[in-house]
Protein backbone atom coordinates (compact mmCIF):
# COMPACT_ATOMS: atom_id res chain seq x y z
CA UNK A 1 0.00 0.00 0.00
CA UNK A 2 1.24 3.56 -0.96
CA UNK A 3 1.96 5.75 1.97
CA UNK A 4 0.67 9.05 2.25
CA UNK A 5 2.65 10.09 5.86
CA UNK A 6 4.38 12.82 3.55
CA UNK A 7 1.77 14.29 1.65
CA UNK A 8 0.81 18.04 2.43
CA UNK A 9 -1.53 19.91 0.95
CA UNK A 10 -3.53 23.22 1.66
CA UNK A 11 -6.55 23.24 -0.61
CA UNK A 12 -8.50 20.77 -2.42
CA UNK A 13 -7.25 21.06 -5.56
CA UNK A 14 -3.67 20.09 -3.93
CA UNK A 15 -5.15 16.93 -2.56
CA UNK A 16 -6.68 15.99 -5.32
CA UNK A 17 -3.58 16.83 -7.73
CA UNK A 18 -1.66 14.98 -5.26
CA UNK A 19 -4.08 11.63 -5.07
CA UNK A 20 -4.95 11.90 -8.72
CA UNK A 21 -8.98 12.05 -7.62
CA UNK A 22 -11.93 13.99 -8.69
CA UNK A 23 -12.57 17.43 -7.04
CA UNK A 24 -16.31 15.58 -6.20
CA UNK A 25 -15.11 12.26 -4.57
CA UNK A 26 -12.23 14.48 -1.88
CA UNK A 27 -15.47 16.97 -1.61
CA UNK A 28 -17.30 13.86 -0.42
CA UNK A 29 -14.93 12.22 1.79
CA UNK A 30 -14.68 15.71 3.38
CA UNK A 31 -17.78 17.11 4.06
CA UNK A 32 -19.69 13.63 4.31
CA UNK A 33 -22.62 12.08 2.43
CA UNK A 34 -26.00 13.85 2.89
CA UNK A 35 -28.71 10.26 3.67
CA UNK A 36 -32.02 10.35 4.30
CA UNK A 37 -34.32 7.88 6.18
CA UNK A 38 -35.36 4.71 4.58
CA UNK A 39 -38.60 3.44 4.53
CA UNK A 40 -37.82 1.58 8.13
CA UNK A 41 -36.30 4.65 9.89
CA UNK A 42 -32.70 3.67 9.61
CA UNK A 43 -31.01 5.82 8.33
CA UNK A 44 -28.13 4.34 6.07
CA UNK A 45 -24.11 4.98 6.83
CA UNK A 46 -22.62 7.83 5.72
CA UNK A 47 -19.08 8.00 4.61
CA UNK A 48 -18.45 10.96 6.93
CA UNK A 49 -14.56 11.74 7.22
CA UNK A 50 -12.87 11.40 10.97
CA UNK A 51 -12.78 14.79 12.96
CA UNK A 52 -9.17 14.72 12.48
CA UNK A 53 -8.85 14.69 9.03
CA UNK A 54 -11.57 17.43 9.06
CA UNK A 55 -9.68 19.17 11.32
CA UNK A 56 -6.49 18.77 9.42
CA UNK A 57 -7.22 20.15 5.96
CA UNK A 58 -8.98 23.06 8.06
CA UNK A 59 -5.95 23.84 9.53
CA UNK A 60 -4.78 24.53 5.87
CA UNK A 61 -1.45 22.87 6.41
CA UNK A 62 -1.38 19.09 7.59
CA UNK A 63 -0.76 15.58 6.04
CA UNK A 64 -3.87 14.14 5.08
CA UNK A 65 -3.21 9.95 5.41
CA UNK A 66 -6.35 8.94 7.06
CA UNK A 67 -8.33 10.75 4.64
CA UNK A 68 -6.14 9.60 1.46
CA UNK A 69 -6.21 5.99 2.86
CA UNK A 70 -10.38 6.16 2.83
CA UNK A 71 -10.28 7.10 -0.31
CA UNK A 72 -7.95 4.33 -1.66
CA UNK A 73 -9.88 1.86 0.57
CA UNK A 74 -13.18 2.90 -1.47
CA UNK A 75 -11.45 2.84 -4.68
CA UNK A 76 -10.85 -0.85 -3.96
CA UNK A 77 -13.68 -1.57 -3.05
CA UNK A 78 -15.09 -0.06 -6.55
CA UNK A 79 -12.64 -1.86 -8.12
CA UNK A 80 -13.69 -5.15 -6.90
CA UNK A 81 -14.97 -7.09 -9.61
CA UNK A 82 -18.42 -7.89 -10.11
CA UNK A 83 -19.71 -10.96 -12.03
CA UNK A 84 -23.17 -10.55 -13.51
CA UNK A 85 -24.38 -14.28 -14.38
CA UNK A 86 -26.09 -17.21 -13.91
CA UNK A 87 -24.79 -20.88 -13.17
CA UNK A 88 -27.10 -22.61 -16.01
CA UNK A 89 -25.37 -19.99 -18.35
CA UNK A 90 -22.11 -21.65 -19.96
CA UNK A 91 -20.36 -18.60 -20.77
CA UNK A 92 -20.90 -17.24 -17.25
CA UNK A 93 -19.62 -20.51 -15.83
CA UNK A 94 -16.19 -20.34 -17.76
CA UNK A 95 -16.10 -16.82 -16.16
CA UNK A 96 -16.73 -17.74 -12.60
CA UNK A 97 -14.84 -20.84 -12.44
CA UNK A 98 -11.76 -18.40 -14.30
CA UNK A 99 -12.00 -16.29 -11.12
CA UNK A 100 -11.80 -18.85 -9.03
CA UNK A 101 -8.94 -21.29 -10.16
CA UNK A 102 -7.22 -17.70 -10.91
CA UNK A 103 -7.62 -16.75 -7.06
CA UNK A 104 -9.14 -13.14 -8.59
CA UNK A 105 -11.53 -11.67 -5.86
CA UNK A 106 -14.95 -11.20 -7.39
CA UNK A 107 -18.43 -10.64 -6.23
CA UNK A 108 -20.95 -13.06 -8.28
CA UNK A 109 -24.30 -11.63 -9.16
CA UNK A 110 -26.68 -13.14 -10.10
CA UNK A 111 -29.29 -12.67 -12.62
CA UNK A 112 -32.11 -14.97 -13.28
CA UNK A 113 -32.04 -14.73 -17.33
CA UNK A 114 -34.70 -17.51 -17.08
CA UNK A 115 -37.25 -15.26 -15.48
CA UNK A 116 -36.19 -12.29 -17.64
CA UNK A 117 -34.24 -10.29 -14.82
CA UNK A 118 -31.70 -9.56 -18.00
CA UNK A 119 -34.18 -7.60 -19.50
CA UNK A 120 -34.77 -5.10 -16.19
CA UNK A 121 -33.18 -1.63 -16.54
CA UNK A 122 -30.80 -1.73 -14.02
CA UNK A 123 -29.18 -4.43 -16.19
CA UNK A 124 -29.82 -3.27 -19.34
CA UNK A 125 -27.46 -0.14 -18.14
CA UNK A 126 -24.31 -2.60 -17.67
CA UNK A 127 -25.13 -4.92 -20.99
CA UNK A 128 -27.30 -2.86 -23.48
CA UNK A 129 -27.70 -6.74 -25.13
CA UNK A 130 -29.38 -7.62 -22.06
CA UNK A 131 -27.31 -11.14 -21.88
CA UNK A 132 -25.41 -12.73 -19.04
CA UNK A 133 -22.06 -12.54 -18.71
CA UNK A 134 -21.25 -9.33 -17.95
CA UNK A 135 -18.86 -7.81 -15.75
CA UNK A 136 -18.25 -4.13 -13.94
CA UNK A 137 -14.93 -3.21 -13.41
CA UNK A 138 -14.05 0.18 -12.03
CA UNK A 139 -15.20 2.16 -15.03
CA UNK A 140 -15.73 -0.74 -16.98
CA UNK A 141 -18.68 -2.48 -18.13
CA UNK A 142 -18.01 -4.96 -20.23
CA UNK A 143 -20.25 -8.21 -21.96
CA UNK A 144 -19.66 -10.83 -24.31
CA UNK A 145 -17.77 -13.62 -22.43
CA UNK A 146 -14.78 -14.17 -24.95
CA UNK A 147 -13.95 -10.33 -24.79
CA UNK A 148 -14.39 -10.64 -20.86
CA UNK A 149 -11.97 -13.46 -20.10
CA UNK A 150 -9.24 -12.09 -22.21
CA UNK A 151 -9.79 -8.86 -20.42
CA UNK A 152 -9.58 -10.97 -16.97
CA UNK A 153 -6.17 -12.65 -18.15
CA UNK A 154 -4.72 -9.62 -19.20
CA UNK A 155 -5.90 -7.00 -16.63
CA UNK A 156 -5.08 -9.56 -13.37
CA UNK A 157 -1.43 -9.71 -13.00
CA UNK A 158 -1.39 -12.85 -10.88
CA UNK A 159 -2.98 -14.90 -14.00
CA UNK A 160 -0.81 -17.75 -15.82
CA UNK A 161 0.17 -16.64 -18.98
CA UNK A 162 -0.85 -19.44 -20.84
CA UNK A 163 -4.47 -18.79 -20.14
CA UNK A 164 -4.04 -15.85 -22.62
CA UNK A 165 -0.47 -15.92 -23.54
CA UNK A 166 1.26 -12.35 -24.83
CA UNK A 167 2.67 -14.34 -27.39
CA UNK A 168 1.00 -13.07 -30.49
CA UNK A 169 0.85 -15.91 -32.61
CA UNK A 170 -0.20 -17.88 -29.73
CA UNK A 171 -3.11 -15.66 -28.83
CA UNK A 172 -4.37 -15.37 -32.23
CA UNK A 173 -4.59 -19.33 -32.14
CA UNK A 174 -6.72 -18.70 -29.31
CA UNK A 175 -9.07 -15.80 -30.69
CA UNK A 176 -9.30 -18.06 -33.90
CA UNK A 177 -11.01 -20.71 -32.04
CA UNK A 178 -13.20 -18.28 -29.99
CA UNK A 179 -14.07 -16.78 -33.14
CA UNK A 180 -15.13 -20.29 -34.49
CA UNK A 181 -16.80 -21.33 -31.29
CA UNK A 182 -19.77 -18.61 -31.18
CA UNK A 183 -21.04 -19.65 -34.63
CA UNK A 184 -20.41 -23.12 -34.45
CA UNK A 185 -19.98 -25.41 -31.48
CA UNK A 186 -22.15 -22.65 -29.72
CA UNK A 187 -24.90 -22.35 -31.94
CA UNK A 188 -25.20 -26.18 -32.15
CA UNK A 189 -24.98 -27.04 -28.49
CA UNK A 190 -27.12 -23.91 -26.90
CA UNK A 191 -29.71 -24.74 -29.80
CA UNK A 192 -30.06 -28.26 -29.34
CA UNK A 193 -30.24 -28.37 -25.18
CA UNK A 194 -32.81 -25.56 -25.65
CA UNK A 195 -34.79 -27.28 -28.10
CA UNK A 196 -34.69 -30.79 -26.91
CA UNK A 197 -34.78 -30.09 -22.74
CA UNK A 198 -33.95 -26.69 -21.60
CA UNK A 199 -37.02 -24.52 -23.28
CA UNK A 200 -39.37 -25.32 -20.75
CA UNK A 201 -37.26 -23.99 -18.01
CA UNK A 202 -37.12 -20.92 -19.89
CA UNK A 203 -41.01 -20.59 -20.66
CA UNK A 204 -40.05 -22.05 -24.14
CA UNK A 205 -41.57 -24.53 -25.96
CA UNK A 206 -39.54 -28.01 -26.69
CA UNK A 207 -38.84 -28.23 -30.15
CA UNK A 208 -38.38 -31.96 -31.24
CA UNK A 209 -37.53 -31.02 -34.96
CA UNK A 210 -35.16 -27.98 -35.29
CA UNK A 211 -33.32 -30.08 -32.25
CA UNK A 212 -32.32 -32.64 -34.86
CA UNK A 213 -30.97 -29.94 -36.98
CA UNK A 214 -29.23 -28.55 -34.01
CA UNK A 215 -27.87 -32.21 -33.12
CA UNK A 216 -26.19 -32.11 -36.77
CA UNK A 217 -24.49 -28.65 -36.09
CA UNK A 218 -23.11 -29.66 -32.87
CA UNK A 219 -21.71 -33.07 -34.05
CA UNK A 220 -19.84 -31.51 -36.96
CA UNK A 221 -18.62 -29.24 -34.49
CA UNK A 222 -17.38 -31.87 -32.40
CA UNK A 223 -16.19 -33.93 -35.41
CA UNK A 224 -14.31 -30.52 -36.13
CA UNK A 225 -12.84 -29.95 -33.08
CA UNK A 226 -11.27 -33.59 -32.52
CA UNK A 227 -9.70 -33.30 -36.05
CA UNK A 228 -8.75 -29.37 -35.93
CA UNK A 229 -7.68 -28.52 -32.22
CA UNK A 230 -7.34 -31.90 -30.35
CA UNK A 231 -5.31 -33.94 -33.53
CA UNK A 232 -2.69 -36.30 -32.27
CA UNK A 233 -2.27 -36.87 -28.31
CA UNK A 234 -3.16 -33.23 -27.21
CA UNK A 235 -3.99 -32.51 -23.86
CA UNK A 236 -5.96 -29.53 -24.55
CA UNK A 237 -6.84 -27.24 -27.70
CA UNK A 238 -3.67 -26.68 -29.96
CA UNK A 239 -1.92 -29.41 -28.80
CA UNK A 240 -0.97 -27.25 -25.12
CA UNK A 241 0.21 -28.48 -22.08
CA UNK A 242 -2.05 -26.52 -20.43
CA UNK A 243 -5.86 -25.38 -20.86
CA UNK A 244 -6.49 -21.45 -21.86
CA UNK A 245 -9.48 -19.38 -22.06
CA UNK A 246 -10.57 -21.35 -25.46
CA UNK A 247 -10.61 -24.78 -22.77
CA UNK A 248 -12.67 -23.37 -20.39
CA UNK A 249 -14.97 -21.64 -22.63
CA UNK A 250 -15.41 -24.46 -24.93
CA UNK A 251 -15.77 -27.17 -22.30
CA UNK A 252 -18.29 -25.39 -20.66
CA UNK A 253 -20.49 -25.38 -23.60
CA UNK A 254 -20.11 -28.83 -23.93
CA UNK A 255 -20.83 -29.35 -20.39
CA UNK A 256 -24.65 -28.00 -20.73
CA UNK A 257 -25.36 -31.18 -22.23
CA UNK A 258 -25.53 -32.63 -19.12
CA UNK A 259 -28.94 -31.11 -19.14
CA UNK A 260 -30.43 -33.46 -21.69
CA UNK A 261 -31.60 -37.09 -21.82
CA UNK A 262 -28.59 -39.45 -20.71
CA UNK A 263 -29.42 -41.17 -23.62
CA UNK A 264 -29.31 -38.17 -26.35
CA UNK A 265 -26.29 -37.03 -24.26
CA UNK A 266 -24.36 -40.65 -25.07
CA UNK A 267 -25.59 -40.31 -28.71
CA UNK A 268 -23.84 -37.19 -29.50
CA UNK A 269 -20.93 -37.28 -27.13
CA UNK A 270 -20.20 -41.11 -27.36
CA UNK A 271 -18.80 -41.26 -30.96
CA UNK A 272 -15.94 -38.53 -29.69
CA UNK A 273 -13.60 -39.79 -27.53
CA UNK A 274 -10.86 -37.55 -27.87
CA UNK A 275 -13.73 -34.78 -26.68
CA UNK A 276 -14.79 -36.36 -23.27
CA UNK A 277 -10.82 -37.22 -22.42
CA UNK A 278 -10.17 -33.86 -23.08
CA UNK A 279 -12.88 -32.43 -21.02
CA UNK A 280 -11.53 -34.54 -17.68
CA UNK A 281 -8.53 -32.87 -18.70
CA UNK A 282 -9.91 -29.51 -18.28
CA UNK A 283 -12.36 -30.32 -15.17
CA UNK A 284 -8.85 -32.01 -13.77
CA UNK A 285 -6.81 -28.66 -14.30
CA UNK A 286 -9.59 -26.61 -12.93
CA UNK A 287 -10.81 -28.97 -9.71
CA UNK A 288 -12.37 -28.21 -7.60
CA UNK A 289 -14.63 -25.33 -9.14
CA UNK A 290 -15.48 -26.59 -12.82
CA UNK A 291 -17.18 -29.40 -10.95
CA UNK A 292 -18.90 -27.37 -8.17
CA UNK A 293 -19.78 -24.22 -10.23
CA UNK A 294 -21.49 -27.29 -12.79
CA UNK A 295 -23.39 -28.65 -9.43
CA UNK A 296 -25.92 -26.02 -10.37
CA UNK A 297 -26.80 -28.00 -14.07
CA UNK A 298 -27.80 -31.02 -11.86
CA UNK A 299 -30.50 -28.46 -9.77
CA UNK A 300 -31.79 -27.81 -13.66
CA UNK A 301 -32.06 -31.42 -14.50
CA UNK A 302 -34.22 -32.25 -11.44
CA UNK A 303 -36.28 -29.30 -12.52
CA UNK A 304 -36.69 -30.56 -16.28
CA UNK A 305 -37.84 -33.68 -15.07
CA UNK A 306 -40.26 -31.96 -12.62
CA UNK A 307 -41.89 -30.05 -15.31
CA UNK A 308 -41.74 -33.35 -18.08
CA UNK A 309 -44.06 -35.02 -15.05
CA UNK A 310 -46.09 -32.13 -14.28
N1 LIG B 1 -22.12 -14.15 -26.96
C1 LIG B 1 -22.55 -14.02 -25.60
C2 LIG B 1 -23.70 -14.97 -25.38
C3 LIG B 1 -24.41 -14.68 -24.10
C4 LIG B 1 -25.71 -15.45 -24.01
O1 LIG B 1 -26.15 -16.09 -24.96
N2 LIG B 1 -26.29 -15.43 -22.82
C5 LIG B 1 -27.54 -16.09 -22.61
C6 LIG B 1 -27.43 -17.03 -21.43
S1 LIG B 1 -26.29 -18.32 -21.78
C7 LIG B 1 -28.56 -15.04 -22.26
O2 LIG B 1 -28.33 -14.16 -21.46
N3 LIG B 1 -29.74 -15.12 -22.88
C8 LIG B 1 -30.79 -14.22 -22.63
C9 LIG B 1 -31.85 -14.31 -23.67
O3 LIG B 1 -31.69 -15.11 -24.55
O4 LIG B 1 -32.82 -13.57 -23.57
C10 LIG B 1 -21.38 -14.32 -24.64
O5 LIG B 1 -20.54 -15.14 -24.97
O6 LIG B 1 -21.33 -13.71 -23.57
Amino acid sequence: MRSYLSVRVCNFSQLCAKIGTKRSVVKLYFHGKKTRKTKNGDRPRTRKSPLTVRWCLIQGFHTCNALILRIEEERRREMTLKVYGHRLSQPSRAIIIFCKVNGIDFEEVTIDFTTGKHRLPDFKEINPMAEVPAIVHGDLKLFESHAILCYLASAFPGVPDRWYPADIISRAKIQSILDWHHSNLRRGALNYCINSALGPVRSLPLNPQAAIEDEKILSASLSKLESVWLKGDAKFLLGNLQPSVADLSLACEIMQLEVVDEKDRKRILGPHPKILEWIDNVKCATSPHFEEVHEHLQEVKARIALLKSA
